[in-house]
């Protein structure tokens, strides 16, 4: 599905919900996570709406490998230089909150408020 219109991801790539964007291409927005468990708290997601990793198909590598080599230019331009944790939660039991695949990347001075 490219957007599903109940979707607060989706309204922030469309523009219809602000955010604080660190990184937007044709494919990935990045923007500061609304409740940072860390100093430095950002959520990538595809630009497509994908509901999670369980939904993930052959045709989508390319974009989670884009993803994936992102994260550590995004965390050095925000100014993480002593690690960093990045995340997906994925379903009910995954944790996952926000129905909208999206990748956390933490960093920043510990302690931070969950881990
Ligand atoms: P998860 O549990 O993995 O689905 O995490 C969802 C994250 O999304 C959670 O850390 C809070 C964040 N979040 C939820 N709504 C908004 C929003 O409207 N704006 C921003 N920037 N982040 C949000």
């Amino acid at each position: 599905m490219s957007a599903d219109p109940n979707c607060i991801f989706c309204k922030i790539v469309a523009g219809q919900i602000p955010a604080r964007k660190v990184y937007e291409d044709e494919y990935i927005l990045a923007f500061h996570d609304i409740a940072p468990w860390a100093p430095v708290h950002i959520l990538l997601v595809p630009k497509l709406h994908i509901v999670s990793m369980a939904q993930l198909q052959p045709e989508h590598e390319a974009l989670m490998g884009r993803m994936s080599v992102l994260v550590p230019r995004l965390m050095q331009e925000l100014g993480v230089s002593n690690g960093f944790r990045t995340v997906i939660n994925t379903g009910a039991d995954g944790g996952q909150e926000v129905m909208h695949l999206h990748m956390h990347a933490l960093g920043g001075p510990r302690p931070w408020s969950k881990g």
